[in-house]
């Protein structure tokens, strides 16, 4: 690149200007070296559009073997010959007699001349100097048309000069034979040209800045595409019960085909859920209601990632150890959409599991979380949750808004639901829970959910959107 930056420097010490079409170097590699030559103000240029008039292929050969209607009044006899001759020159034929080249009879065609010029030849053979209704018939007949191009007028910059040669790439031949060279400074701060295509939409955006920081928490992402999941992992083993409304076609998406789940891998395990609901145990009464195996086997999509979290707490539970995992994704709900409200969106969960974790922990870790998301001062309020207990919904002070608002919902999950995966009663899990959609409606100050997801998004939007770095 550098010795073409200096053929562009040499030219424009004989010339105020120059046209790329000059240029004795790869048009692929032209831009770029303009741009790099621009950022040192060592050149301006501007970009023209040309039209340059070009042969088709159809043209090229027309120019080679002569045209069809100069062919055709070649090849008759002297005595004329049969008409039958026109077919071997369909278009030529009409050329010729448009032309009055040749005319013809029932039986023959005859030439009017001794010889004639093959005038498409002529014109083809110089193009530059066609008059508009020349090159007009001939594109008719697809034998030229227009390509555009760029051509790219450069002229000196305000610090023009022609740079010391310097060789920016370090070769094992100058280390070899290292004779004083001088290397151009890496410069770490350029930046590669930003594609005028393609952006991530804000939401994967916030989701990535959420992944950041649970990662630098130490937790593990936990594996999400499942969107269509049983009730028994989405409520059952959970301990919701199944008269709880959350549970209901008004709350929840149910799948007509397949209606129901699969053959269950642990039939012991669920029996143990089964027992937990109908009777108790793990110092529970239970639910004192007939659990219906047929209900946990619905289809459903998933109204949470917690269903997730049930699944992984499972395989945890035959062989613990200590883990924080994390998860986001989209969960679905059957309720009524308004302006910040949509019948999906993305829930972000993180869980911790481990010996004798207490709610302090809990709300430790939510304050750590939290202020990585800018809400520095947070408190809680005691509320229920049918698979947490105790459970805290969760208020931040956002300083931009300046006011509370609610940032999510948290809790220590069941004995109920643990006891029967086979947890020890030393084992705690606390969990917690929020969206993207509310961080980022806020970061990116929209009021409508509809201007974050959906048809009637705004592209430029999307293109806009800085990344979030919390
Ligand atoms: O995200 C929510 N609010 C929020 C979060 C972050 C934030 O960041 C600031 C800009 C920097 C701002 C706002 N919320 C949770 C609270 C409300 O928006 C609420 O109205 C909507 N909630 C959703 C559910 O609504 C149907 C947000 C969603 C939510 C609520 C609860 C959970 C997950 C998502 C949960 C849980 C949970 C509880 C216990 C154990 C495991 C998971």
């Amino acid at each position: 690149m550098e010795e073409y930056a200096e053929i562009i420097l040499r030219l424009l010490e004989e010339k105020a200007s120059i046209s790329s079409d000059e240029i004795p170097i790869p048009y692929s590699c032209l831009h770029g070296v303009l741009l790099s030559l621009e950022s040192k103000n060592q050149i301006v240029f501007e970009i023209k559009e040309k039209h340059k008039k070009v042969l088709t292929d159809e043209g090229k050969d027309l120019l080679e073997y002569g045209s069809q209607e100069y062919n055709l009044f070649n090849s008759i006899g002297d005595n004329g010959s049969d008409i039958s001759i026109l077919e071997k020159f369909p278009l030529g034929a009409n050329y010729a007699f448009k032309n009055k080249w040749i005319r013809a009879d029932k039986e023959k065609v005859y030439r009017n001349k001794e010889a004639v010029e093959d005038s498409v030849v002529k014109q083809l053979g110089a193009l530059s100097i066609l008059t508009e209704k020349e090159f007009s018939d001939l594109k008719k007949r697809k034998l030229v048309d227009q390509s555009k191009t760029n051509i790219y007028i450069i002229s000196k910059g305000s610090s023009y000069g022609i740079a010391e040669s310097c060789n920016v790439e370090l070769t094992a031949e100058i280390v070899a034979n290292y004779q004083g060279q001088k290397f151009k400074k890496y410069n770490f701060n350029t930046v590669g040209n930003i594609p005028n295509c393609g952006s991530l939409h804000p939401l994967m955006k916030i989701g990535e800045e959420f992944k950041k920081i649970f990662i630098e928490m130490g937790f593990a992402e936990m594996k999400t595409n499942r969107y269509v999941e049983s009730s028994f992992w989405n409520f059952d083993s959970l301990f919701q019960p199944q008269c709880h409304p959350a549970r209901d076609a008004h709350d929840t998406f149910f799948l007509k085909n397949p209606e129901f789940a699969g053959s269950f891998e642990d039939e012991e395990y669920l029996k143990r859920v089964q027992d937990v609901h109908e009777s108790g145990g793990f110092g529970s009464k239970g639910h004192q209601s007939v659990w219906d195996r047929r209900e946990a086997m619905k289809n459903i999509l998933r109204t949470h990632t917690t269903s997730v979290s049930s699944r992984y707490l499972k395989d945890l539970a035959s062989d613990f150890r200590p883990v924080k995992l994390f998860s986001i994704d989209k969960v679905f709900r059957n309720e009524s959409v308004d302006a910040t409200h949509l019948a999906e969106f993305h829930q972000v969960e993180g869980l911790i599991a481990g010996e004798g974790i207490t709610l302090g922990d809990l709300m430790g870790f939510m304050g750590t979380f939290f202020e990585k998301l800018g809400l520095k001062n947070i408190k809680f309020k005691p509320a229920f949750n049918p698979y947490t207990e105790p459970s805290m919904e969760v208020f931040g002070y956002h300083e931009g808004l300046k006011k509370w608002i609610e940032i999510g919902n948290s809790g220590i999950f069941r004995p109920e639901m643990l006891g029967p995966m086979g947890f020890d009663e030393s084992v705690t899990v606390i969990a917690w829970g929020l969206s993207l959609e509310r961080p980022a409606m806020i970061k990116y100050g929209l009021n409508n959910i509809r201007d974050l997801v959906g048809h009637k998004v705004d592209i430029n939007f999307i293109k806009k959107c800085k990344i979030i770095h919390f």
